[in-house]
């Protein structure tokens, strides 16, 4: 997959309200508008055109903008995301998703968050967790099996979301936590197991053929650089204590 495009949300002033189970501090607004800044320039390095929507004071959480909506090129899906703090950030985020893309709106009954959407190929990977429900994995799979999609849901028993403890990153590779080593889903891939104390670094982002990790975790960097890709490490403290990474602040496509 070529991405040429990514929508992002600038981080608001009232981040530290958000949500987080984190437990290692209060992010700072302004570092955390850095690193987010950082990022941006990342994609654009990497040849992406990004929209950056403004900020949502109302919503703290509004910048992790991966939970709201899943993107493939077919469609657009617009998640009814699980927190019920989050509901509200897909009103914004649905009308610049359908400039790009047909979108399909999930209905109210189901629970989704794009977090818990891993994307290989023409094979979904859909983490059932505290955010996503068995409903949201049926409306999905309905809406893009007729485009050839297959969709697996895995039961998450660790972490936010599956994309917290797993991740493509290219070569037919896997990066993934302990836990995850044995699930049958992931067999047919190479694997990079992260070492336990540093299972953060899992959330690595794969775009075109780069890999974007989280600055810090000298081992998962020593096996990602195995693949032989180009890696960019970039600082994430702020967004980590507010159980957030690389892959949650932008929709990419
Ligand atoms: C939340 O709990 O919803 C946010 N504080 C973090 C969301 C991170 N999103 C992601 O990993 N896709």
């Amino acid at each position: 997959m070529y991405f040429t495009h990514a929508i992002t949300r600038l981080p608001a002033d009232s981040v530290a309200s958000g949500l987080t189970t984190s437990n290692i501090g209060a992010p700072d607004a302004e570092l955390t508008r850095q690193q987010f800044r950082n990022y941006v320039d990342i994609l654009l390095g990497l040849g992406l055109t990004v929209t950056t929507l403004p900020a949502e004071p109302d919503y703290p959480d509004s910048h992790f903008v991966e939970d709201t909506a899943v993107m493939m090129p077919e469609l657009a899906i617009i998640t009814h995301p699980g927190a019920p703090s989050r509901r509200g950030e897909v009103e914004t985020i649905a009308p610049v998703v359908s400039r790009f893309r047909h979108t399909v709106r999930m209905s109210s009954n189901a629970h989704m968050d794009g977090g818990d959407v891993l994307m290989i190929d023409k094979q979904f990977f859909i983490g059932l967790t505290s955010r996503t429900d068995e409903a949201g994995i049926r409306e999905f799979a309905a809406a893009v099996e007729k485009f050839g999609y297959s969709v697996t849901a895995i039961e998450v028993g660790a972490g936010l979301h599956l994309k917290s403890i797993v991740n493509y990153v290219g070569r037919n590779t896997v990066i993934l936590s302990e836990d995850s080593v044995d699930h049958p889903a992931f067999r047919g891939f190479n694997q990079i197991v992260l070492a336990k104390e540093e299972e953060y670094a899992g959330n690595t982002l794969w775009i075109n053929d780069t890999l974007i990790t989280p600055s810090g975790y000298p081992d998962t960097l020593k096996k990602l650089k195995t693949l032989g890709l180009p890696i960019i490490e970039t600082d994430t403290s702020e967004i980590r204590k507010m159980d957030g990474g690389l892959t949650c602040m932008s929709l990419r496509f």
